[in-house]
């Protein structure tokens, strides 16, 4: 992928306002995207110097000069959760039945939950519930549904890194016949010992090709002393099996190289989270020489955008 010029695209400076909770805030990073109403909009994980996460809204004709919101996007609907949430974070959109579906990793007391919310215009996010078992993160719905059901990826989180925090090396697939009740998940694929993507997570919600269904995904490689590094890949699906894996990319396909993916509040880190088309064919596949945008968290503190095409993450897939 190729990092845009502009690159950061946004950063802590770019959210301007005067409600407290947002006054000079820390960090924006790890993005949801989506189009909406012929603008590409960016759901932003901004983080304040209480370490509160909120979400603000920014939004962009051409995908790169963006307007960003100078208020929080109101969660509503919280009341209805049992547990202490702390955090909600890293938002996926997936646009499904006319209505944005956004699945976001839930901090709570009892640990980590995927959370799933409805907007119809992004003027709130509708909390509908904790939708996965405790300790799950990196849920991305399809946005279709195959064969009657509903589809997703998740990575449950059943490994304990030396620090204490939990985090993962399975990416499963689920189905559902409401969004609500998941069935168990079957492993899609695994993180490889000793390579680039031991610890693995969905990025953003899978793309819809001809080939199959395009998955960007994160690898984290463990074994360089004390330094985790954050990279992307990607992998495709069967269109009807989605947790056939048809193919998986040997080769990163960005990894921290720019000194806003080097450094800041968490070094050698670039998180994608959305992945946006620019062009689709007749029947809802991307077009085979469509670019594709796709934006990222860098060290846990800005926003990035990295450009890409069909072609190009087909190739990276099958890359010798
Ligand atoms: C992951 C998540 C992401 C974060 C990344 C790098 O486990 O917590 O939100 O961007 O680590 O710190």
């Amino acid at each position: 992928m190729k990092r845009h010029p502009r690159n950061p695209l946004i950063t802590r400076r770019d959210i301007v306002s005067s409600h407290p909770a947002l006054r000079d805030v820390s960090s924006v990073f790890n993005p949801g995207g989506t189009w909406f109403e012929g603008r590409i909009l960016l759901l932003l994980r901004v983080q304040n110097r209480a370490r509160e996460t909120l979400f603000v809204k920014a939004w962009s004709e051409n995908g790169v000069d963006f307007q960003v919101q100078g208020e929080p996007l109101p969660v509503l609907g919280l009341e209805a959760c049992l547990h202490r949430i702390f955090h909600i974070y890293d938002p996926r959109i997936t646009l499904l039945d006319g209505i944005y579906h956004v699945i976001c990793a839930v901090d709570t007391d009892q640990g980590c939950f995927l959370g799933w919310f409805t907007t119809p215009d992004f003027a709130s996010l509708d909390f509908r519930g904790l939708v996965s078992p405790a300790n799950t993160r990196n849920g991305v719905f399809f946005p279709e549904k195959i064969d009657g059901r509903y589809f997703r990826f998740e990575r449950p989180n059943t490994v304990m890194m030396g620090d204490g925090v939990k985090t993962g090396s399975r990416i499963l697939c689920s189905s559902s016949e409401n969004l609500l009740n998941w069935s168990a998940g079957e492993e899609l694929f695994s993180g490889r010992p000793h390579y680039w993507d031991e610890l693995i997570g969905s990025g953003p919600p899978p793309l819809k090709t001809k080939q199959g269904w395009l998955h960007i995904f994160h690898g984290v490689a463990t074994h360089f002393g004390s330094a985790n590094i954050y990279q992307a890949g990607v992998s495709l699906h069967d269109l009807k099996h989605p947790w056939v894996t048809l193919a998986r990319g040997k080769y990163n396909i960005l990894e921290p190289r720019e000194i806003y993916e080097l450094c800041g509040q968490v070094p050698n880190v670039v998180f994608p989270t959305a992945a946006l088309p620019l062009q689709t064919d007749s029947r809802g596949c991307l077009a085979p020489n469509s670019e594709v945008y796709v934006y990222y968290g860098a060290a846990d503190t800005c926003v990035c955008l990295a450009v890409t095409t069909v072609q190009e993450l087909l190739e990276a897939v099958y890359a010798p």
